[in-house]
């Protein structure tokens, strides 16, 4: 498919959520949730009817600016909820949310300056480094962290980032309704679920274990890619702040960071060949996702 033979720029992304909007204004529409430290729009795709009375899925891709193939699949399942009619049963059941640049300014840096850029870019008093890592921002179980020149600096305070403030609001806003949180990373192929921020299991583990191999059954089954279903802390490494913690914490039933595929020389560059087989087979374990929810919540 031609559009996912190269990797897109943030105004490419958002010139193809307002295409998709003049199109298909009956099934959806975007929003400008807020904006960036730099001031860029960071906007949001709704799909659904939004009346009130569905489960609501909230997806978010691009916290971490070189994992670049995180918004690729968000821009993919957006297209396939709302253009192939096939998933459009999937709508009568749920409500989509997908952030799909959450991090613009890291965006364009990695691809502009530093293809291996991960952080905001916002500046940090007292220090000549820039930038906080999204996903040590959000505020349960967030730690001071000493070295704002690491990658894994986690800010002054929670929610000091605008990226990150912007996915709290939007999970405080939709409260109960939001029944699957799904962060999209990359790399290594996990479906990792909480608690991350210690090798603790979240009560309702099972469930959300049974929805991560839903997911990576599916996934097999279309070319033999292998994920790793587990606890985050367990599997990956533990890490303080995340989003998923927060989102489970604030009470969101199924909660996930997704780490897609990796490639090329340092994992996150995979060649633009591979995105197309990686986003369609990741659209293959996200419909099984979606029905997990659609069939329990
Ligand atoms: O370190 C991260 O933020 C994620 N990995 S990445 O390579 N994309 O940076 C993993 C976060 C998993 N969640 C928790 N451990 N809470
Ligand atoms: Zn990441």
């Amino acid at each position: 498919y031609s559009d996912f033979y190269w990797f897109w720029s943030f105004s490419e992304i958002n010139r193809y959520m307002t295409h998709m909007t003049v199109q298909h204004g009956d099934i959806c529409h975007t929003e400008t949730l807020g904006f960036s430290g730099e001031g860029r729009a960071i906007r949001a795709m709704k799909i659904g009817s939004f009346d009130g009375t569905k489960p609501m899925v909230f997806l978010e891709a691009g916290i971490h600016a070189r994992e670049w193939i995180a918004p690729m699949t968000a821009v993919y399942v957006m297209q396939q909820l709302i253009e192939n009619s096939n998933s459009h049963d999937l709508l009568n059941e749920l409500d989509f949310i997908i952030i799909p640049v959450t991090n613009p300014d890291g965006y364009e840096y990695s691809h502009a300056s530093q293809r291996l850029w991960r952080k905001t870019r916002s500046p940090i008093a007292n220090s000549t480094c820039i930038g906080v890592d999204g996903n040590r921002n959000f505020a349960y179980q967030w730690r001071y962290s000493a070295n704002a020149c690491s990658d894994t600096y986690a800010g002054l305070e929670p929610f000091s980032e605008r990226e990150t403030a912007i996915v709290r609001d939007v999970i405080a806003q939709y409260g109960d309704q939001i029944k699957l949180y799904g962060a999209i990373h990359s790399y290594g192929q996990y479906f990792l679920y909480p608690w991350g921020y210690a090798p603790l299991l979240i009560e309702n583990w099972e469930d959300h274990d049974v929805a991560g191999r839903r997911f990576a059954d599916a996934i097999f089954s279309v070319n033999g890619t292998r994920y790793t279903v587990g606890n985050g802390a367990i599997e990956l490494y533990p890490a303080f702040g995340a989003s998923d913690d927060y989102a489970a914490e604030q009470g969101v039933d199924i909660s996930t960071t997704i780490e897609l595929p990796g490639g090329g020389s340092y994992g996150f560059d995979l060649p633009a060949e591979r995105i197309y087989p990686v986003v369609k087979e990741t659209w293959e374990g996200m419909k099984e996702l979606f029905a997990f929810i659609a069939e329990n919540y």
